[in-house]
Formats: structure tokens, sequence, C-alpha cells
């Protein structure tokens, strides 16, 4: 199939920042409408001269626009999907909401998502010494006990809401349902105690974005 003209994203099956654009492109229906390139990070394929001239950064998820610009970085890409295609908003339509749905998407991923990778990638083995070339295991630790703190601020936050940002569902949700994801991949579990955040989970769980895919 030709690529040219049609949105590229560039992932990694099974990983957790990959997984939030397929959610985003699920939600609006246009998981048909592009296509997919596997990198294979486990043998350095993002750590190569042609990935980084896609994203200095070296990290996947990356999406490449009809014109042929490169867009990284999951909020960005999400935000570009959001605007490109039809159906529900994922980041907010008023001005308020807007700026609600980035504070508390920037929370997700601020207080789990990166506090669960740092953990991850810093305290445990990560994805092996290959990858993992630089490690500081008094950070991973501490970066652990900063998604502890997430989970409960989340629970907190859900006890009075049906969704992270309020009433409607958004890309904040997306970045919550894989932060806890890679919690799980981590062996950090939630503790049985923060009802509101497990409820809200299980009901996530069932949204076709995210069960689907
Ligand atoms: N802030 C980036 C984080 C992306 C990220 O860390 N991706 C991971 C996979 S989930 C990755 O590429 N890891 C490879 C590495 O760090 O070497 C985003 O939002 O997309």
């Amino acid at each position: 199939m030709s690529t040219e003209n049609q949105i590229v994203i560039f992932e990694t099956t099974g990983f957790p920042n990959p997984a939030r654009i397929r959610a985003a492109l699920a939600e609006k229906n246009a998981l048909q409408d592009v296509s997919f390139v596997e990198v294979d990070v486990m043998n350095l394929e993002h750590r190569t001269s042609a990935f980084y001239a896609m994203n200095p950064l070296g990290t996947v998820p990356v999406l490449k626009t009809p014109e042929g610009e490169f867009i990284s970085e999951s909020t960005a890409i999400t935000e570009y999907i959001d605007a490109y295609f039809e159906g529900a908003s994922l980041t907010g339509r008023s001005p308020l909401e807007r700026g609600i749905v980035h504070m508390m998407q920037r929370r997700a991923e601020s207080l789990v998502m990166d506090a669960v990778g740092t953990y991850f990638h810093h305290a445990t083995d990560g994805l092996g010494p290959s990858i993992e070339t630089y490690q500081c295991s008094e950070w991973g630790q501490h970066q652990k006990q900063r998604a502890v703190s997430g989970f409960e601020y989340f629970n907190r936050l859900l006890a009075n809401r049906p969704f992270v940002a309020g009433e409607q569902f958004s890309m904040a949700d997306i970045t919550l349902f894989y932060g806890l994801a890679f919690a799980d991949f981590a062996k950090l579990s939630i503790p049985p105690a923060l009802a509101h955040l497990i409820a809200w989970r299980e009901r996530m769980s069932t949204r076709p974005c995210f069960s689907q895919q």
C-alpha cells in the first residue's frame, strides 16, 4: 500500500505511548485511515540516524503528516489527530474545556505515565542493558512514590466525576489508562483501597477504543 498523502504512525506494538495514539484514532473512528509502521525498539531501531531524523528524542510514537512533516510527543500527535478527523473532541472545544483537558492530561502524564516510566527504566531491569545505558535507582524509587501519590490523587478526583477532565471523555483518560497499564507491566500495583480509580479503570476497559484496537 502506498503511504503517500496518508498519515503514517511509527509505533512499537505493546508500548504505552504508541497505544495512546491507537486509542485516539479509535475514538475518531480513524484507525483505517492511517497506516502503521513498526519500529523495533528492542533492536534499537529508534536509535538510528534515520529515526533521529524523524524524532531527535528517539522515542515512539511519531506521526508523519501527508505533507511529510514529522510530529512526535503523544499529546501533540493526539492534538493533530483530534483536529484532523471528525468526531467527538478529545482535547476540549471551549477555552475552559481545553484548559482543563490539557491540565489533567499533563497531570496524568507527569504523575502516572512518566513517574511509572522512570521507576521502570531506573529502578528495575527495564528493557535490558542495551537500552538502559544509564540508570539511577534512587531516582527510580523516588518516582515510584510519586506514581503511588498519583494513583491516590486520581482516586480522589474520580470520586466525584465520571472522567478525568470532568463530564466528557478526553485524552486525559487515554493517558491515565495507559499509565496504569504501564504500572501493571512494571509490577507496580494499584492499592485495592483506591476504589474510585479501580472502578473508573473497569469502566474504561469496556470502552471500544481500549478493548477493540
Ligand atoms: N513524551 C513522549 C514519550 C515517548 C516514550 O517514552 N516512548 C517510549 C515507548 S512507550 C520509547 O520510545 N522508549 C524508547 C526509549 O526510551 O529508548 C511521548 O509522549 O510520546
